[in-house]
């Protein structure tokens, strides 16, 4: 049996990885014709641990191989990206392209799975699309008990950076047009799934992914919005998390400079989309944890002008350094980083010079280029003026607090407290 997994990103290539590791023929698709040849040298275009080792072995022993238009298989995974629009709508066009191209090779018996985050109801729009494009088959929503074609909602939950791991041992939510489509989705994942295979709707499936990434974000912004109340109040807020997280039935999570990725800042979104007037918990949380760098910055500002009164030094003249540009700690991934943002925030307003400080980048993003130097750590414990925590990366954990001379830090990471 042949597997086709169209969209070979950060979600998509390792579960073909995955596949394949377990000895099943796998037939990669992307529209990216340069992601494409590197896969079929056995290399990979995303970072990932471990992720490289498994496409290198599985493309030589001829259990991957990565083309750009889907070929016929016996059960296709489509994992390309919902981005959202304008007015924070979500975006299915990757998926109506994905379901268009692959719409002619299909036959009698094969399976079809959504693990997009998507909207609710979008995998029987994508059923819809399917049986007006193919009138000669029958797809669930027209016949629930022996369709030609089984479909199901099947979302990823894996983290960044522990993808291998969590893919294989995380319980998956299958959610099914019917419960034969559940059936069939869940003995395909079973091929390498250590965790449990949960069957439900598709409905109910769409919207536990989207649930899922609002329970985050809902609880970071109560972080979040915790630490500027407790910034008003001189209260420590990384003391005040770590005590009232000893109350059994608390467990509150850690602020920062704003939410990044692309899952957290993006998925609640469509939840509010559909629902605009219910959605007020969850929209007010987005809006909470977007406006923190803007706070962030704030901050940085009135720690300059504390500098400049107590050094009388120019504004031209004040160092300023960040630490962390990645999304999070230990990653090398910059992008919807609110690091970054705040970065370029300071750097656009600053007179002086801005340094970055990301021992897990060569160079700079596009955006940071020419307002930015990046700076090696040792350089700006010495000579910044003023010092912006940005990402808790262990790298700066690791140095005392003591050994941090300057005056001015604005620690969004309460590292050094
Ligand atoms: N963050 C905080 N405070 C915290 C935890 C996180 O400010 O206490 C920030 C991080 O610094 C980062 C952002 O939130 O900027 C998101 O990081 P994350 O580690 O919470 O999540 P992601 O985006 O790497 O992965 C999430 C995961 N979802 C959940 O944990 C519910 C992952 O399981 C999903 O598969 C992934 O989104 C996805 O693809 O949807």
């Amino acid at each position: 049996n042949t597997i086709s997994v169209i969209g070979l990103g950060y979600i998509g290539l390792p579960t073909a990885a995955a596949f394949a590791s377990r000895h099943k023929k796998v037939i990669g698709v992307d529209i990216n014709q340069r992601a494409v040849d590197i896969i079929n040298r056995g290399g990979v275009h995303i970072i990932e641990p471990d992720l490289e080792e498994l496409v290198k072995n599985a493309v030589e022993v001829g259990y991957l191989r990565a083309v750009t238009a889907p070929e016929p298989a016996d059960a296709f995974l489509i994992a390309v990206p919902t981005p959202f629009r304008e007015g924070h709508q979500p975006d299915m066009v990757f998926v109506e392209k994905a379901v268009t191209s692959l719409a002619p090779v299909l036959k009698k018996g094969d399976l079809i799975i959504l693990e997009s985050t998507s909207p609710v109801g979008a995998t029987e729009r994508m059923a819809e699309w399917l049986a007006a494009l193919r009138p000669d088959l029958r797809f669930p929503q027209q016949d629930t008990t022996a369709p030609d074609i089984n479909i199901a909602y099947c979302p990823e939950r894996v983290l960044p950076g522990k993808v291998m791991v969590e893919l294989i041992k995380n319980d998956r939510v299958i959610g099914g047009m019917t419960p034969r489509c559940s059936v069939r989705a869940s003995e395909l994942y079973n091929i390498f799934l250590l965790g449990e295979c949960v069957t439900t709707n598709s409905r109910t499936a769409e919207m536990c992914k989207l649930t899922e990434n609002s329970f985050r974000d809902v609880n970071i912004a109560f972080a979040n919005e915790l630490s500027l109340i407790c910034d008003e109040q001189g209260i420590d807020v990384w003391e005040l998390i770590r005590l009232a997280n000893r109350h059994p039935r608390v467990n509150i999570l850690q602020p920062g400079p704003g939410v990044g990725g692309h899952c957290i800042a993006v998925d609640p979104w469509f939840i509010v989309s559909q629902h605009p007037d219910l959605a007020r918990l969850i929209r007010t949380a987005r809006e909470v944890n977007d406006s923190k760098p803007l706070w962030v910055v704030d901050k940085v500002k009135a720690a300059v002008a504390d500098c400049l009164t107590a050094t009388g030094k120019r504004a031209a003249e004040v160092k300023i350094a960040c630490f962390g540009l990645a999304f999070k700690p230990n990653i090398d991934d910059l992008r919807e980083s609110p690091a970054v943002h705040v970065t370029e925030l300071i750097a656009d307003w600053h007179a002086g010079e801005t340094w970055a400080v990301e021992p897990n980048v060569e160079s700079l993003p596009e955006s940071l280029e020419k307002k930015v130097q990046l700076c090696e750590l040792g350089l700006a414990l010495e000579q910044a003026d003023v010092i912006v925590m940005l990402v808790d990366h262990t790298a700066f954990k690791l140095i005392p607090g003591q050994q941090i001379k300057q005056r001015w830090v604005v620690d969004t990471k309460g590292v050094w407290r």
